[in-house]
């Protein structure tokens, strides 16, 4: 027999699970096989994807806030629609991804309420405030643009329904990030008071950006298991890497500066290297500590509360035509 629980990292109960379906799936990851809703899989590939999808889909709702805030406050009637659009993109990235979950035998609602009773993490960089308008720019484009970049893998994820719904949000993403751009653009053009929000937007953003990829390699509990059953394509840190690399010069293009004085191009390795990152920050937003964490899960909280009765109604008219359907249905 195969024991899979030997994959200590995994939190779940231990599952011992049969050693020939278990080689069988091993090789389908290993030949990038699709893994498909009924097809045969281990607990802890299960337990993996309802962990990470569902997280996904919470960062997007809880992803919603920071943004929706400044729906009210936009600059000028395009900037308005644009912004309402992009969060509207967002609301429809978490509905496909919990559907995506969802196909793995998990409700829907015990995924909502592992958020709202604070279990289920979301990304971290949600729980830091939006300031300015430049926070928008700000957040377009490297929050989005993180976000691209880890994405864009996902869309080769050995997960179909995972795999399928990063596609189109990939698109949307792709779109989010440069319009961001285009705002951090606009204010570095823009007069020396717009300018310096553009830098202090990305002065505050920078770092909690990098932290969006997850700790180093040499302490990320769940990679190895990942990388093998092909959830993840790339480590954590290559794929910060891969981040850095490509928005460095885009800010260097917008005339900003980045918080880091020991930031620099190595010619060796040809890629700019970072200094330290601040992990003790990261652990302390993850406990719950960060900036805005109670105020994401009080408004989430009180958002689901003032839509009881529209779940109600709707559950109301379910059934209503699920009786006037019945007497049809037996003819
Ligand atoms: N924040 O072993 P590791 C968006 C946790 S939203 C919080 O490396 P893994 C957008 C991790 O969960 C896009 N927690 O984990 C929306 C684990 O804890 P648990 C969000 C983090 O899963 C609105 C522990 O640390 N994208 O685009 O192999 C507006 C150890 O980590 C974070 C996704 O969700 C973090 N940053 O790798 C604008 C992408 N990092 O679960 C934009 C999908 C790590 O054991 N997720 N943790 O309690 C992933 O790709 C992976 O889950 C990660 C982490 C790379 C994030």
């Amino acid at each position: 027999m195969y024991a899979q629980a030997l994959d200590q990292k995994d939190k779940g109960p231990v599952v011992v699970e049969d050693a020939e379906k278990m080689a069988r799936f091993e090789a389908r990851c290993a030949a990038d096989d699709k893994i498909e809703p009924k097809d045969w899989m281990p607990q802890a590939y299960r337990r993996t994807l309802i962990r990470q999808i569902s997280q996904h889909a919470h960062s997007e709702i809880i992803g919603m806030q920071p943004e929706g805030n400044y729906i009210t406050r936009a600059p000028s009637l395009k900037r308005k629609a644009v912004l309402i659009s992009k969060v509207q993109d967002e609301g429809g990235h978490g509905l496909y991804l919990y559907s995506a979950a969802e196909t793995l035998g998990v409700t829907r609602e015990e995924l909502t309420d592992a958020l709202l009773s604070g279990k289920a993490k979301y990304s971290s960089i949600f729980n830091y405030p939006t300031l300015t308008w430049a926070d928008m720019g700000a957040v377009g484009w490297l929050v989005d643009g993180a976000a691209i970049m880890n994405q864009i893998a996902l869309c080769r994820c050995s997960y179909g329904p995972y795999a399928r719904a990063m596609i189109r949000i990939c698109k949307e993403e792709s779109f989010h990030q440069r319009q961001g751009y285009e705002i951090m653009l606009t204010l570095a053009r823009g007069s020396t008071a717009q300018k310096e929000m553009a830098q202090d937007a990305l002065n505050r953003f920078w770092w909690p950006c990098l932290m969006m990829f997850g700790p180093p390699d040499a302490v990320s509990e769940h990679s190895d298991a990942s990388m093998r059953w092909k959830i993840k394509r790339f480590s954590n840190d290559d794929l910060r890497q891969k981040f850095i690399d490509a928005t460095v010069p885009q800010g260097h293009f917008l005339g900003l500066t980045f918080p880091d004085p020991e930031l620099k191009f190595k010619e060796a390795t040809g890629h700019w290297e970072t200094g330290p990152i601040d992990w003790s920050e990261f652990s302390q937003v993850l406990a719950g500590e960060g900036p805005c964490n109670r105020q994401r899960l009080r408004v989430r909280r009180q958002t689901e509360a003032e839509g009881a009765w529209v779940r109600e109604a709707a559950r109301v008219h379910a059934a209503k035509r699920a009786k006037r359907k019945l007497p049809a249905a037996a003819e």
